[in-house]
């Protein structure tokens, strides 16, 4: 076994059926912005299946993860509505209906913010780590770990290879977002790599503007617990220049993978701090690449509105330079574009971007790059996984004949409120585990 068969595998996060316009993000312009708009959560799942599709057909290794099981009966229940299913919905789409939308999120979509992973070459203990994140700053998002730390646990159950953390405690101090504010870079894969952490805070810091919803204890506190090496380890501030333009996570202005870090000039607080940090801990492993974006070519403004660095930035299979998987958004606005064009034609580490449709996620604020949670593994580690997760074209189609057999193409919040809606996302959702081979799931 060599370190080239240690692969990136991307887990999507499959759409649920309740996917909708909540409003609920304060500080992410698309949710604020499209709030109150009709969703369709088939045309969502379908769109987050075809992609993963567009993956397992080039040859990558694609994972996928379910839908947490929504509405989220239990939150009512801890806010105090009792009686049966359907009492419980009715009474809270009366009286707290901010709450019933809460409970209906499908934001574990975004699969980015599930967890922050460290891969078995950068950990003391060589297993792969991984800790659920609480999404505390947000109620809706702050729902969502118990499940997944559940759902983790069941995927990756061998405790030999993998470690698998519970999320931190559930105070501001701690605020964590997942892999969305962490970035490996590396030779490949296999090697041992550097991880970077990006936080917008520090614990106990007020800040004004838009939330900040990393702090550097919390990252302080993962890398901790996944045993990473001090020396190859880099936290770096997230620029509030950024985050009050509406970058609520440090992935809607920086990707990277393998040596390429493609970052807006406005990303850090302190860039060439960064950069020096960074190389300063792949020394004797590899020379950093970084491209950075200059304000004058792509202004912060479009880079939050097209989501150019939302993209997945892939090794794709049988070409020599990288590929920027990146929302068509990114091709409707002009200058970032144009950037993209000028890019592939020089001969930097980017040689060819595609793009790729995942509007209806996209009108919540998040792109191809939210919506997959990055698992660099070994053969050895992929093997002793629960394997329905794992992905051939002969299951999305089972997963998309689901979708279309159970998804409403219209949701509007005010559905929210008929006790037979939730029905229906159950059913689906049983539908979708069946295929997964995932029944037991709670
Ligand atoms: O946390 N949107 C998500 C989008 C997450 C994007 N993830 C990354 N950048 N990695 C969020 O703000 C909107 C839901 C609503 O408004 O109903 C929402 O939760």
């Amino acid at each position: 076994m060599s370190l080239h068969d240690t692969v990136e595998v991307n887990f999507d996060g499959l759409i649920g059926p309740s996917h909708n316009y909540g409003g609920m993000s304060d500080g992410n312009l698309a949710s604020q912005g499209n709030a109150g708009e009709v969703s369709n959560p088939r045309e969502a799942a379908l769109q987050g299946l075809e992609k993963m599709r567009l993956l397992v057909k080039a040859g990558f290794v694609q994972g996928v993860l379910p839908p947490l099981e929504r509405p989220n009966l239990g939150f009512l229940a801890d806010a105090g509505f009792g009686g049966s299913d359907k009492q419980m919905i009715e009474a809270a789409a009366k009286s707290e209906p901010r709450l019933l939308k809460a409970a209906y999120s499908a934001s574990s979509m975004w699969t980015a913010n599930a967890a922050t992973v460290s891969p078995s070459a950068d950990t003391t203990d060589g297993r792969l780590h991984f800790s659920a994140a609480n999404l505390s700053s947000m109620l809706h998002r702050s729902l969502e770990h118990p499940e997944t730390t559940t759902t983790l646990a069941t995927l990756f159950e061998d405790d030999g290879a993998f470690g698998v953390h519970g999320a931190l405690p559930m105070h501001e101090d701690f605020s964590d977002e997942g892999a969305a504010n962490h970035v490996r870079l590396c030779r490949e894969h296999g090697g041992q790599g550097v991880e970077l952490f990006v936080y917008g805070r520090e614990a106990g810091e007020s800040v004004t503007g838009f939330p900040a919803r990393q702090t550097r204890l919390a990252s302080e506190s993962i890398a901790r617990s996944h045993g990473l090496h001090a020396e190859r380890t880099v936290l770096a501030r997230q620029s509030a220049k950024a985050i009050n333009a509406g970058a609520f996570h440090n992935d809607v202005v920086c990707v990277g993978t393998l040596d390429t870090l493609f970052f807006h000039e406005y990303a850090f607080e302190d860039t060439e701090g960064t950069l020096a940090a960074l190389r300063d801990a792949a020394e004797g492993l590899f020379e950093l690449k970084p491209v950075m974006v200059p304000d004058a070519e792509v202004p912060l403004a479009d880079a939050i509105k097209s989501y150019l660095f939302n993209s997945q930035l892939l090794q794709w299979p049988g070409e020599d330079r990288l590929v920027l998987l990146a929302p068509t958004e990114t091709q409707e606005t002009d200058s970032t574009r144009a950037f993209c064009e000028r890019m592939v034609e020089g001969n930097g580490p980017i040689g060819r971007v595609q793009y790729v449709d995942v509007r209806q996620s996209m009108r919540n604020g998040g792109g191809p790059a939210c919506l997959r949670l990055r698992v660099v593994m070994t053969p050895d580690e992929r093997a002793s996984m629960h394997q329905g997760v794992l992905l051939d074209e002969t299951k999305i189609d089972a997963l998309q004949d689901v979708v279309r057999a159970t998804y409403r193409d219209r949701l509007s919040v005010s559905d929210l409120a008929d006790p037979a809606f939730a029905e229906e996302c159950f059913a689906a959702r049983a539908g979708l585990l069946s295929a997964l081979g995932l029944e037991g799931l709670v």
